[in-house]
């Protein structure tokens, strides 16, 4: 539904992007916000500048206590290994427990509540791979307006490449999982694929406005979301357009991106009595259709799939690279998003491998003929071996 702003409001939200103070930010958000209409096609963005301001507010009343306690919270997890999977839940569902199954990762364990305050990571082999799990303080109710550092454990799911959703078999699981996917809805973080996405790269002045549509516009031109950026001053941009998509998707995505990450749940504490009762319950209420893991981090049932269902979500294929003249591909493979093409297993190998790239051969046994010899655009699978020639 259009949001149908005046003027005056597109300008308003203008300078609230450029502040570069929190205060300042904060009075321009209000200001913004008392000059939305108030009707169904604004309900989704009030809320969300209600969520910024509250959150803009909470951080600045953390900057306060932090220059009289003088203490940091390192919240950042680097990733290492193939990809990092953040696993998010209620207090006392096994997070911690999952993490010390899976990983040597060594984590307090206990039936108190609150235990873990920090993420916490460990490494999973799973073949020549490894992936990154990290496991995130609990998330509670109001997690998105900041409750119980509920927003600084959303953007470690955001930054994650994939998330596990753990509820237990103890208490009511459907409930737990509506929780959480409510905090990561309102924290903007989906977990099914929306049917489109737009990104905004906001460029340096003078650069203009490039609209690139990989999927198709449903209800507008490209010229018409040129002229809806450009009444939101958003002049100067790379905006990429995938899948089917509206003109209110293009200005949804103005005001903060949505992203959309691969996601499982587990459900844990199979062991316990009623579980298999409890369990039936999560699927049938399972809308989204994520795909349910059952385990027990007591009796170690279910733990073994867990690698092969990450790789699974994930979506990606691994590709393994040859020097010319040598006899054996490379022990570690790279992880490509699945339909990526040769000329994106050249631009992670390194930068001006794409600028140098002459051909290459693709060994594999879905190929006729194998060795084939391939350019830039050859779609890679799962197992394909690589040989680049550069000039
Ligand atoms: N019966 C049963 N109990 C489990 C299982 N997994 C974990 N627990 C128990 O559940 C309690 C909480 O486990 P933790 O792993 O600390 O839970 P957490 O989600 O990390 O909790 P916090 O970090 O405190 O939020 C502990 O008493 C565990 O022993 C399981 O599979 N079955
Ligand atoms: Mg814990």
């Amino acid at each position: 539904m259009p949001t149908n702003l005046p003027a005056e409001a597109k300008k308003k939200w203008n300078d609230a992007t450029m502040a570069r103070n929190p205060r300042e930010k904060t009075r321009l958000l209000q200001e913004f916000l008392s000059l939305i209409p108030k009707h169904k096609g604004t309900e989704r963005l009030r809320a969300q500048v209600k969520t910024k301001i509250s959150s803009l507010r909470r951080e600045m009343e953390e900057k306060k206590q932090k220059r009289v306690g003088g203490k940091r919270g390192g919240f950042f997890v680097e990733k290492e290994g193939a990809a990092q999977i953040v696993i998010l839940g209620k207090t006392n569902v096994g997070r911690s427990s999952l993490l010390a199954a899976l990983t040597h990762a060594k984590v307090e364990i206990s039936n108190y509540p609150f235990t873990t305050r920090e993420p916490v990571p460990g490494m999973l082999q799973f073949g020549d791979l490894q992936f990154q799990f990290v496991e995130a303080p609990a998330l509670i109710e109001g997690a998105a307006e900041g409750k119980g550092m509920g927003q600084k454990t959303l953007a470690i799911a955001r930054n994650a490449d994939a998330l596990i959703l753990m509820v237990d078999l103890l208490r009511d699981p459907s409930k737990q999982l509506s929780l959480i996917l409510s905090e990561l809805e309102k924290g903007r973080i989906y977990t099914s694929k929306p049917s489109a996405n737009v990104e905004i790269e906001k460029t340096h002045m003078g650069t203009g406005l490039r609209i690139v549509v990989i999927g198709k516009l449903l209800d507008c031109t490209t010229k018409e979301v040129q002229t809806t950026l450009r009444s939101y001053r958003v002049n100067n941009a790379v905006v990429r357009i995938y899948g089917q998509a509206t003109l209110d998707d293009v200005e949804e995505a103005i005001f903060e991106n949505a992203i959309f990450r691969p996601t499982l749940i587990i459900a844990n504490k199979s062991d316990v009595a009623g579980a298999r009762k409890r369990l039936a319950d999560l699927r049938d209420s399972n809308r989204d259709r994520l795909k349910v893991i059952p385990v027990s981090c007591k009796t170690e049932v279910g733990l073994k799939k867990i690698g092969e269902k990450i790789f699974e979500v994930l979506d990606v294929v691994k590709v393994y690279t040859k020097e010319p003249r040598e006899k054996n591909p490379s022990k570690a493979p790279f992880i490509l998003k699945r339909g990526a093409t040769i000329a994106e297993l050249a631009k992670q190998i390194h930068s001006d491998f794409l600028d140098r790239f002459s051909f290459a051969k693709v060994w594999s046994e879905r190929l006729q003929f194998s060795p084939q010899k391939v350019g830039l655009s050859f779609v890679l699978e799962n197992k394909d071996v690589v040989e680049l020639h550069l000039r």
